[in-house]
């Protein structure tokens, strides 16, 4: 399928896999509808994606947590913007890596409520419109942290856990249509991801991609282009990649660090 001139509505697309999705997509020829909070990122964004592409944009500051405004902003959308071809269910994050016991209870509440239910509002405003015009693919970004949980990772395993069973879930009730549904599961990428878990701390984050070379967000985001790309009468369940210095959540290759191979 040519995504030129389709619709993506890409969730996160301020920063990470969900920015590098609106550079390939819109470098696709698709037209793009941004979504995040930092509205000005996404302007900026949109700029660039017209500069370069001459693609246009719509931009939509929106937090995928609250219910109201995801059903209100969804529903009133422009008419030049409200017909949706791909939905990138992207906006997601973790927060925190304490044991179990110790863990906050807010980052709880906001791992779930982002990444479950906020995944859930914006699926279900979009859906009937997908219906009504029998068209449309719904890309769930997971992790492999939703097929194999790793110590700390409680929580946070367990809402990919969720998006994963929500990909199968849609994809069972959609049969009979011809909506398609593909859930994303990559493991380490270079990305804000680890800042946001680690509250700022940017060198823990940069510790996790230490010495190994992780995925980049263009990596994944050309993974989602190909998943789109396919014939209409293809749907692709599930993808799951990892770079190679990875084998499983919690066992990475660290490359010796140049000085130790010198010694
Ligand atoms: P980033 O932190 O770089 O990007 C996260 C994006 O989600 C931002 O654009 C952020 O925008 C948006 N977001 C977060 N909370 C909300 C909210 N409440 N409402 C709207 N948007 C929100 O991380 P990644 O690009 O790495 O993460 C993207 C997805 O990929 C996530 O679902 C993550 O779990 C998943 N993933 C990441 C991996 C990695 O190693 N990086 C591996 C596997 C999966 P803003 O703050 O402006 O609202
Ligand atoms: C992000 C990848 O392994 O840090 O989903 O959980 S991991």
């Amino acid at each position: 399928m040519d995504v030129r001139n389709t619709t993506v509505f890409i969730t996160g697309a301020s920063s990470g896999i969900g920015q590098a999705c609106a550079e390939v997509f819109g470098a696709a020829g698709a037209r793009l509808i941004l979504v995040a909070r930092r509205l000005e990122r996404l302007e900026h964004l949109a700029a660039h994606l017209e500069t370069t592409y001459g693609v246009s944009s719509h931009c939509l500051a929106l937090d995928v947590r609250d219910r109201p405004q995801v059903d209100h902003v969804l529903k009133t959308l422009d008419p030049e913007w409200s017909t949706i071809d791909i939905l990138i269910n992207n906006a997601g994050l973790s927060r925190g890596l304490e044991p179990f016991p110790e863990a906050s209870l807010e980052d709880w509440e906001e791992m779930i409520d982002t990444n479950i239910k906020g995944l859930l509002y914006v699926t279900r405003a979009l859906l009937p419109g997908m219906l009504k015009e029998q068209r449309g693919h719904i890309i769930n970004v997971g992790s492999i942290a939703g097929l194999q949980v790793y110590p700390r990772g409680h929580v946070y395993c367990a809402t990919k856990a969720a998006v994963q069973a929500l990909t199968t879930g849609l994809k069972l009730d959609l049969l009979g249509t011809p909506l398609r549904v593909t859930g994303i599961e990559p493991g380490l990428v270079e990305t804000e991801f680890s800042q946001v878990r680690f509250h700022g701390d940017g060198d823990r984050a940069a510790q996790v991609y230490e010495n190994l070379t992780p995925l980049t967000a263009q990596d994944v985001a050309e993974t989602i282009l190909f998943c789109a790309s396919r014939p209409a009468h293809v749907n692709i369940n599930q993808i799951v990649l990892m770079p190679v210095d990875q084998a499983s959540t919690t066992l990475v290759h660290r490359h010796p660090q140049a000085a130790k191979k010198e010694a």
